[in-house]
């Protein structure tokens, strides 16, 4: 039986890639921060089964990034085949805010999982998958971008990545780890964090369409990405660790689309048609046509506005991967195109606020998490 240890166990990733290995037969290991609230709501299931058994083969270690004698020892007593660090703060807008603590967490906190294990004599046993980005590429110097394509990181978040990516390289080069970077275009899912854009955009689609609440606010409306579904994404995650040898790889779609856009096919998706009007910071998203009877959303409501504090200081305008090589070395197929990851989303974000809806109709007060920072 494979031993992976996943570090970012709570986030989207974390939870998908870690029920797709225990269903491959691995003992799986997490790494999640103490937190004053719970912070496991994506692999509750995974922790405990329905009667309130613990999973025989899931484990969670306290631990972070940042604290390097807790990840040997958590390295050491778990003596895993495959590591995969997926912890980060991982908010492009956020690291903006918070640039040394994104610094010492994407970038040395990378460092600090390949010298663990170098430390530990594992050079050999454990190979070491970095989570790697295409917030590398930034401002655009080749359309698509490949493996070759040269950086040009655009935000703290992204030069920190900068660093995990090479140190990864610098470490298989140096020492013959395996240790390889996985450079993924967006990839999203009902479990996707709610201040990302396209969770934003379902989330509001659905509290719109129940009647909860009138309009999106969004930032850049022009901003052009290759989005895939997460399910898809951890699977190649764990096909690039199985290749014969240490290589790094790009996984994406190939298409790239606007965050327009992507309103549009959300709202499509519960028969509300979405026209934009006027530009720039005037740009709005209003309803032409409403043709599902289950849902009354006026036609001309203004469903989505422009807010400037969406805004980024350094945007990345247009990001489309070229999936080629890991589809011809590693055989990766997505399963889901943009349509059916669209529906996946606003379908799980209606059912998830219909509960909150009929509370609120029986005249009960409703809180759900406003974004911010975003
Ligand atoms: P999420 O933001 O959903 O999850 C991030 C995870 O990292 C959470 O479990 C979080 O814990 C954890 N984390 C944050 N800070 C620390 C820390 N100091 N020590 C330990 N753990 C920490 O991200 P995703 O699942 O979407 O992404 C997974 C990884 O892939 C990230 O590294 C991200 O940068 C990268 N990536 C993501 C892409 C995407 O489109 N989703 C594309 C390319 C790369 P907590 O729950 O406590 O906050
Ligand atoms: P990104 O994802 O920055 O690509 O990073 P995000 O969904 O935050 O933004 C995508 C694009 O949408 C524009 N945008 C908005 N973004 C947010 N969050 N909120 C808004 O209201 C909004 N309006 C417009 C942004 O300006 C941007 O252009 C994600 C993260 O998962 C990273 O960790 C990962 O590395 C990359 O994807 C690949």
């Amino acid at each position: 039986m494979k031993v992976a240890l996943i570090t970012g166990i709570t986030g989207q990733d974390g939870a998908y890639l870690a029920e797709f290995l225990l269903e491959k037969g691995y003992d799986v290991h997490g790494v999640k921060r103490r937190s004053s609230l719970f912070n496991t709501d994506r692999i509750d299931h995974l922790i405990t089964d329905e009667e309130g058994n613990k999973h025989p083969r899931f484990t969670n270690h306290y631990g972070d990034l940042t604290d390097s004698t807790n990840l040997i020892r958590i390295i050491q007593e778990v003596q895993p085949d495959e590591i995969y660090n997926l912890g980060a703060m991982s908010h492009v807008k956020v690291s903006f805010d918070t640039p040394e603590y994104v610094a010492n967490v994407d970038g040395i906190g990378t460092l600090r999982i390949l010298e663990a294990v170098r430390l530990l004599g594992l050079t050999k046993k454990t190979k070491i998958y970095q989570a790697s980005t295409s917030e590398l590429y930034g401002l655009v110097q080749e359309i698509p971008q490949k493996e070759t394509t040269p950086f040009y990181p655009r935000s703290p978040y992204a030069v920190a990545k900068m660093y995990g990516f090479w140190i990864t390289v610098n470490y298989r080069e140096a020492y013959g780890m395996y240790a390889v970077n996985g450079i993924l275009f967006n990839h999203e899912s009902p479990l996707r964090g709610e201040t990302f854009v396209t969770r934003k955009i379902t989330r509001g689609v659905a509290q719109i369409v129940l009647g909860m609440r009138k309009k999106i606010s969004l930032g850049n409306l022009s901003a052009k990405r290759d989005w895939g579904h997460a399910k898809d994404y951890v699977e190649a995650m764990w096909r690039i660790l199985q290749h014969e040898t240490p290589e790094d790889f790009v996984i994406a779609t190939g298409i790239t689309t606007t965050v327009r856009d992507f309103v549009k096919m959300a709202f499509a998706e519960v028969g509300v048609e979405v026209a934009f009007e006027g530009e720039g910071v005037d740009e709005k998203g209003v309803v032409v046509a409403c043709n599902d009877p289950e849902y009354q959303v006026p036609v001309g409501q203004v469903v989505v506005e422009v807010n400037p504090t969406y805004f980024r200081p350094t945007e990345v305008d247009l990001l489309i991967g070229d999936p080629t090589k890991c589809k011809q070395k590693l055989g990766w197929e997505p399963k889901y195109d943009l349509p059916a990851l669209v529906k996946d989303m606003v379908q799980a974000d209606v059912s998830l606020f219909k509960r909150d809806a009929y509370l609120l109709k029986g005249g009960h007060k409703v809180f759900w998490q406003h974004e911010q920072h975003q």
